[in-house]
């Protein structure tokens, strides 16, 4: 059989098997496509099993999250934890709280999540886990209850060398405090290597807020010296506005570029001289408020909440809002308004077209799998600390940080080279995030 039907055997299967998850075949297809390449040079990783070992969860749990609002009213959510591989380590992977989580969006991030532990070169497996539960507009009690509630499930599947959960969508420092608090009162146990994303006066680490912003700002500082280019005066658009995307503009700007555009899920402000880090912080994570809250206290910025924040003209475009946020079409005004760059702060932000648009546009192009793995690699680093009752320093963990996106960067342009795709990141991210974890379950075996 050819290596082209085998594939396409496979994608066939998943998609009988996994009937109404768009995202879980999404995100398998792409990596499917780059194990093209691997299959034709070395046939072996297609033996026991293991392509279709991989694509099927270790463990899928699904549990009701029942709940009382702050009107005495009993809600009912549903939770999930998908623990897809634990080759290399502890199932490791964020929690999402959105109205829009389900099972298919959950599996896509957890499978992604393998390969991007996989590229960090730390011993961690991949994991995702979440809820269909809505913070916005809920009171801090209602947040609390519902993390307890979360927790009272949880708690009997993860646990430090088990799975170690953290933050994503809707889940940060405050939501990570109430579920290790009710995690602790369960088990009975100071347990500090459970869930990553802690305060830092009770076993979290420095950096782990602004690792993933500042992690794919790094990987688009290789990928930009790669082209011999820098941050220093170009314009960049980060979509978002929450944990990812404010690190990200942060480091950008110290970077010495200009952010000119960010977003939330009502609209996007267009800021021609910049975003104030420090009010967007204020407004953000201490106030919780909106980007339209920011727009009306700064001058020289437009606040649209309709069109696209991808229709600025820009040189850089960090997606770090959502799957699926950037389209063909939005590709193509970037491409043809000049932007050049594109790196993924979110987990799949760009279509498949998109990425097609960047590809024959020869635009620069980092998938998330590698750019956005500084989140988890520094969530490693927690637990390294955990592990040994020490806490570093920002510069220390911050230099560890740095040197791991630039591993990873390295890794993805020399594998993608490797297999004749020079400068295809997709396809370096891809390979080397299998091979990892393909060679630790031949080695393994049938399990
Ligand atoms: P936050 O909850 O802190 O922020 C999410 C941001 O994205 C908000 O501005 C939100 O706007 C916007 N957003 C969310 N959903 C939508 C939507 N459907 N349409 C438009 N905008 C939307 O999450 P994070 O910053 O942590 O996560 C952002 C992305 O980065 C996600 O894809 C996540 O999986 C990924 N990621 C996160 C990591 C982390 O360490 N936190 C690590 C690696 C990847 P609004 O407030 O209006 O909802
Ligand atoms: O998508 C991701 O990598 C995360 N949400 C972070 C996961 C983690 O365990 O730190």
């Amino acid at each position: 059989m050819s290596v082209d039907s085998t594939i396409k055997g496979y994608y066939d299967k998943i998609l009988n098997r996994n009937p109404g998850e768009p995202e879980f075949h999404q995100a398998v297809h792409e990596v499917l496509q780059s194990l093209k390449f691997v299959l034709t040079k070395d046939a072996h990783y297609d033996d026991f099993g293991l392509i279709e070992r991989m694509v099927e969860p270790e463990r899928q749990i699904i549990f009701r999250v029942p709940w009382v609002d702050d009107t005495g009213v009993v809600q009912v959510n549903r939770g999930f934890r998908v623990q897809f591989n634990s080759t290399l380590g502890p199932y490791k992977g964020g929690l999402r709280f959105h109205p829009s989580v389900n099972l298919g969006i959950v599996k896509f991030l957890g499978f992604e999540q393998i390969f991007k532990n996989s590229l960090t070169g730390l011993p961690i497996g991949g994991a995702k886990g979440g809820a269909d539960f809505d913070p916005k507009g809920r009171s801090d009690r209602e947040v609390m209850t519902f993390c307890q509630s979360f927790m009272t499930e949880l708690h009997r599947h993860i646990g430090e060398y088990r799975d170690v959960p953290a933050g994503d969508i809707g889940v940060g420092g405050r939501e990570i405090g109430y579920l290790f608090g009710q995690y602790r009162r369960l088990t009975n146990e100071y347990e500090s290597g459970v869930l990553t994303g802690k305060g830092l006066k009770w076993g979290g680490s420095l950096v782990r807020t602004e690792a993933t912003g500042y992690g794919a700002v790094y990987f688009t500082q290789e990928m930009l010296s790669a082209d011999k280019q820098r941050f220093d005066g170009a314009r960049v658009t980060v979509s978002g506005s929450g944990n990812v995307a404010i690190y990200a503009a942060q480091k950008a700007q110290e970077l010495g570029a200009t952010v000119i555009a960010m977003s939330d899920s009502s609209g996007y402000v267009h800021a021609p001289d910049g975003i104030n880090i420090e009010l967007l912080k204020d407004v953000k994570e201490r106030r919780r408020g909106r980007m339209s809250d920011y727009a009306a206290e700064v001058d020289r910025v437009t606040y649209r909440d309709s069109g696209s924040i991808w229709d600025i003209e820009t040189d850089v475009a960090l997606p770090c809002a959502t799957q699926n946020e950037l389209d063909g079409e939005a590709a193509k005004t970037l491409a043809d308004q000049g932007c050049r760059y594109v790196a993924e702060g979110a987990n799949m932000p760009c279509t498949a077209d998109a990425v097609d648009v960047f590809r024959r546009r020869g635009i620069h192009f980092a998938p998330g799998k590698a750019a956005n793995a500084g989140g988890v690699a520094t969530s490693a680093l927690e637990m390294q600390q955990n592990a040994s009752r020490d806490s570093w320093s920002f510069g220390y963990t911050d230099k560890r940080l740095r040197s791991i996106m630039s591993n990873i960067f390295q890794t993805c342009a020399t594998t993608a080279e490797e297999y004749d795709q020079p400068g295809n990141y997709v396809v370096g991210a891809n390979i080397a995030g299998f091979k990892k974890v393909a060679d630790a379950m031949l080695a393994q075996g049938v399990i």
